[in-house]
């Protein structure tokens, strides 16, 4: 079996289920018999003699005996090849080839054309109706095993490289302790979010959460017990928020929300339940002895009108977290635009749960 083996930085569980000690793409060796082929030939005998080659090659297979009968299965079957008869009396291999290269659900499927000839005219437009080979009969054993064998690998190497690049995308937007949204990513959604803001002068807002005299919790407890708090925390301010907030990790004990469509009162209201939510979290018997410092200062704030930039409603966040701060943390502190919010169709009642 070869690996590629793509190392992270961080060896901790991550939520997602992925091991982040060592993330593995198995390229794994070719085994022929877990593949489907489907073939499809009006003539039984020919049906016969590739069923037998297929079945000396270790495939599985499926057969049909024509065009409409192959269409009716393909969807039910989903087979990792189709060896197609160019010729025969219903549809030609060629429309079921065109029409299984339509459907989003077959257009993947590598078609082998079996043609009585090679008339080039023929192979031209097999090829363009999106046939990836094509044999031509009478065809050796050998032969038919070496071209199933070479598509099928070729799909199954395409289709590893597309789950690897949608895994790493995945894991690219991820913090990997608690799963949410890292900084970059809940970036990228957030100045999405602004410029929709500008062009339908709606409202939205943003809380920056700090954790409250989390050094403590390690020092005391240690980092793993400070990683598990971090968890505990996530989880209480996800379970609390709509499924259109934007939740994101903003660096070490740092979180920060954006609330689409809420004005500046109404996000007080949601800074302050999931204060609340945390602070309970904590107060619960079993956690308090273990945890038992955790709160959080928020700070809150909207988009206004004189908003040029994200930056700057990020920033008078991070003065309203201050101010909570300073006014003896464990609190949240709102500070309202310069100028007015722009006005938005939601209230407060929108965001009760
Ligand atoms: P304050 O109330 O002023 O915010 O005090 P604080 O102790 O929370 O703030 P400070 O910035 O002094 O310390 C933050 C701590 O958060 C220190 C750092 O080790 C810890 N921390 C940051 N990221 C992680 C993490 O991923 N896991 C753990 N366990 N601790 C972390
Ligand atoms: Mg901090
Ligand atoms: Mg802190």
């Amino acid at each position: 079996m070869n690996e590629f083996h793509f190392s992270t930085p961080n060896s901790d569980s991550e939520p997602g289920g992925d091991s982040l000690e060592l993330y593995t793409i198995g390229v794994q060796e070719f085994q022929p018999d877990q593949f489907l082929v489907l073939v499809v030939d009006d003539a039984v005998g020919n049906l016969n003699l590739v069923g037998r080659i297929l079945d000396q090659g270790n495939y599985k297979t499926i057969f049909a005996s024509h065009g409409v009968q192959a269409l009716e299965q393909v969807p039910m079957v989903q087979p990792d090849l189709i060896v197609l008869d160019l010729m025969m009396p219903d549809i030609s291999g060629l429309e079921v080839c065109k029409k299984l290269k339509r459907n989003p659900k077959s257009k993947n499927i590598p078609v082998i054309f079996l043609t009585a000839s090679d008339n080039k005219k023929d192979l031209v437009e097999a090829f363009a109706y999106g046939a990836v080979d094509y044999i031509t009969k009478p065809f050796s054993a050998p032969e038919l095993l070496a071209r199933v064998k070479n598509h099928l690998e070729l799909k199954h190497s395409r289709d590893l490289l597309k789950q690897a690049i949608t895994k790493l995308e995945r894991l690219a937007k991820t913090d990997p302790l608690t799963g949410i949204s890292n900084r970059r990513h809940w970036m990228t959604l957030a100045n999405q979010e602004f410029k929709r803001a500008q062009r339908y002068e709606s409202s939205f807002s943003i809380l920056l959460i700090d954790l409250d005299h989390f050094k403590t919790v390690n020092d005391t407890y240690g980092h793993h017990a400070g990683d598990q708090v971090l968890i505990a925390t996530v989880r209480v301010i996800q379970s609390k928020l709509r499924q259109q907030d934007f939740f994101g990790r903003w660096g070490g004990e740092e979180f920060v929300v954006l609330l689409p469509e809420t004005p500046l009162e109404a996000a007080e209201t949601v800074a302050e339940r999931l204060r609340f939510g945390v602070e309970t979290l904590v107060k619960d018997p079993p956690v308090e002895q273990v945890y038992p410092f955790t709160t959080m200062s928020i700070g809150i704030t909207s988009c206004g009108v004189k908003d040029i930039n994200l930056d700057s409603i990020i920033q008078r966040a991070d003065q309203a977290l201050y101010q909570a701060k300073e006014k003896g943390r464990n609190q949240g502190v709102a500070i309202a635009p310069h100028g007015l919010e722009y006005l938005s169709p939601t209230n407060s009642d929108n965001q009760s749960r």
